[in-house]
């Protein structure tokens, strides 16, 4: 007969099992020791076109506050990408998740960030600043597709991302609203700057394969090697297809 004290070392074994079998699959993150950085610029190869200006045709009082520019190629002066997201392809164990919600905000109605960093399983808090009615809806392959309208009044929802991809946003009301959650399984995915410039920092010294990917001029990968205490750098080169 089973008495309790068995039934309880029983369950702490199944525990123990389960969470062993999930780390052999998932990434492992803690902290990390004599760990190195990745330093670097995305930068486009040509000669840059205008960012388009967008047609703010629909709730103007709100949505019409200065000048809407698309976000799907933004060259800066010196020739940096802004909005690519670079990461590492093979890494298993390194540093932990940052802490802190992911944010998606509806604000003048654009999608505030750009892009943003979702990991797997986590929430993604959406938040309406605007006061009018949004409809949130992505497209991606691997991920059920989310198509929720988010009325004035519902300041914030929230939507959690299984698989690792890049997830397009859209709104259903305004046309010309977009954004990209990159969902990611580690924490060595980083979106560069107003320059093209990137960092990953806490990189445990070892070779990896570093990609980057935009989305109009699609993905590039690199080879780099990290060693402790030392940044390496990279220069990613896009051209127009
Ligand atoms: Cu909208």
């Amino acid at each position: 007969m089973l008495n309790f004290r068995m039934i309880a070392q029983s369950a702490a074994l199944t525990l123990g099992a389960a969470l062993v079998s999930t780390a052999a699959i998932a990434y492992e993150g803690g902290a990390v020791a004599g760990g190195g950085s990745i330093k670097g610029t995305v930068k486009f190869k040509g000669e840059a076109p205008a960012q388009e200006v967008l047609d703010v045709n629909k709730d103007k009082k709100v949505c019409a506050v200065g000048e809407k520019k698309s976000n799907e190629l933004v060259v800066g002066a010196d020739g940096g990408i802004r909005y690519a997201v670079v990461s590492l392809t093979n890494i298993s164990k390194g540093k932990a998740f940052p802490e802190g919600e992911s944010i998606l905000d509806q604000a003048g109605c654009e999608y505030l960030p750009y892009i943003v960093i979702v990991p797997t399983g986590s929430e993604l808090v959406i938040k309406n600043s605007d006061g009018i009615l949004h409809n949130i809806h992505t497209y991606s392959d691997k991920n059920k597709a989310v198509n929720r309208a988010q009325p004035k009044f519902k300041k914030k929802i929230k939507e959690s991302f299984a698989e690792p991809e890049m997830v397009k946003v859209t709104c259903d009301v305004h046309g010309w609203m977009k954004g990209w959650l990159a969902v990611v399984d580690h924490p060595y995915y980083v979106i560069t700057d107003e320059k093209g410039a990137f960092e990953l920092t806490d990189v445990p010294a070892g070779e990896y394969e570093i990609k980057v990917w935009q989305e109009k001029l699609g993905e590039s990968t690199q080879k780099v090697t990290v060693a402790g205490g030392a940044e390496a750098a990279v220069t990613f080169e896009l051209a127009a297809k």
